[in-house]
């Protein structure tokens, strides 16, 4: 069995999460925020045997989109301690997906 650690935009977790539970698979929902943009994103855990894997990333990806987006996260540093923002061009996910193996999974 595997482990799938799924993190993608809130944006796109609704239809993902219907999509796989209507496959059969299940899903646990986590509301998270990236370091980075310091906004929420949604980690998906979902426990699956190994030959469907795959079939698990094929939803992902098809149902993730990436998206380029204007932030103002980093500031400069101007004379007489004042910062302005400064626009920053990120490109953010399809989905970033961690594979682990999971060492036995017990219901209790
Ligand atoms: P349980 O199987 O006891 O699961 C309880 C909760 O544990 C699930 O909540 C889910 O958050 C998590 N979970 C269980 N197995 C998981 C796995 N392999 N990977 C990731 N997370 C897992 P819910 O999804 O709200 O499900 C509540 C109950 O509804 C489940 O109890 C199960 O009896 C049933 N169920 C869930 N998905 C189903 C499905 N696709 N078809 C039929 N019944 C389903
Ligand atoms: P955030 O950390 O908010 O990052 C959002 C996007 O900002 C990233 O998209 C990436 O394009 C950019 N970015 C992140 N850190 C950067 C840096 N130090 N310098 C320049 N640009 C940077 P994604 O790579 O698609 O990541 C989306 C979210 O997935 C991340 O949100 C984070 O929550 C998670 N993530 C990505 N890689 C991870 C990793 N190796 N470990 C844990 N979480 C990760």
């Amino acid at each position: 069995m595997k482990l799938l650690i799924v993190i993608v935009q809130d944006q796109d977790s609704l239809s993902l999460v219907s999509e796989l539970t209507e496959m059969d698979y299940r899903v646990t929902k986590l509301a998270s925020t990236g370091g980075f943009l310091k906004s929420g994103n949604t980690t998906l855990l979902i426990g699956v045997e190994d030959e469907k894997v795959d079939h698990v990333l094929s939803i992902v990806e098809s149902n993730c989109k990436t998206r380029e987006i204007t932030t103002s996260l980093l500031t400069v540093s101007m004379p007489g301690d004042t910062y302005i923002p400064y626009p920053l061009e990120v490109k953010i996910g399809g989905a970033t997906v961690f594979i682990l193996d999971v060492e036995k999974h017990i219901k209790l």
